[in-house]
């Protein structure tokens, strides 16, 4: 999807692999690692991620911050904290809507000109994955309609059923723009 001369874009793989500026890690309020995205990209980056997260001190749910790539091909990881899901009315979908644009406030503030993100909450934090998706996409957009200074921003999902619900909710939003 095209917005101005930004896009967005949906990719089936690793986020551990992506060569944007900047990747998103879907972190948890310690920022000490877990499992899921979250090991997978401490695992590839090696532990100066983890020792500047400490320095950190953690994170809360719906914000973001940002720490060296290590040795992954992106210069910098975006700790997001995604919120747990309860049942969808205890705050849950503004606070994952938070976690995207805290971490594209970020992005914008370090100059970042490409970054990827993972679903964030749609694993071990049991977020329905469409509705999360149309959360993920139509943040993404709004915030690319005002940046212009941020060129890409890519999906990274994990499996062919993840990717083919980004891309129904992508054409929604396409269709409804
Ligand atoms: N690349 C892209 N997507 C992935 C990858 C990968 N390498 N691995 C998994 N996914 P999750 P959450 C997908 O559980 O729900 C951690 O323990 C996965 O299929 O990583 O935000 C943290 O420390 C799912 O769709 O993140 C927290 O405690 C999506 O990425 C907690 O899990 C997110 O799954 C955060 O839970």
């Amino acid at each position: 999807m095209r917005i101005g001369g930004s896009r967005i874009e949906l990719v089936l793989g690793d986020i551990t692999q992506q060569d944007t500026d900047a990747i998103v890690n879907a972190a948890n309020l310690s920022l000490l690692g877990g499992g899921g995205v979250d090991g997978a990209i401490h695992r590839a980056g090696g532990p100066q991620i983890l020792a500047e997260c400490r320095r950190i001190g953690g994170c809360a749910a719906g914000d973001a911050r940002i720490t060296t790539g290590g040795l992954l091909k992106a210069r910098h990881v975006i700790h997001a904290v995604g919120p747990i899901y309860r049942d969808g009315r205890s705050g849950e979908p503004e606070l994952l809507a938070s976690a995207y644009q805290r971490s594209l406030e970020l992005a914008s503030r370090f100059k970042l000109r490409s970054v990827a993100f993972p679903a964030i909450s749609t694993g071990a934090y049991g977020y329905p994955a469409r509705e999360a998706a149309e959360i993920a996409l139509r943040t993404i957009a709004a915030y690319l309609r005002e940046h212009p200074e941020i060129e890409l921003v890519r999906v990274v999902l994990f499996s062919p059923r993840a990717y083919e619900i980004h891309a129904d909710a992508l054409r929604e939003l396409q269709e409804a723009a």
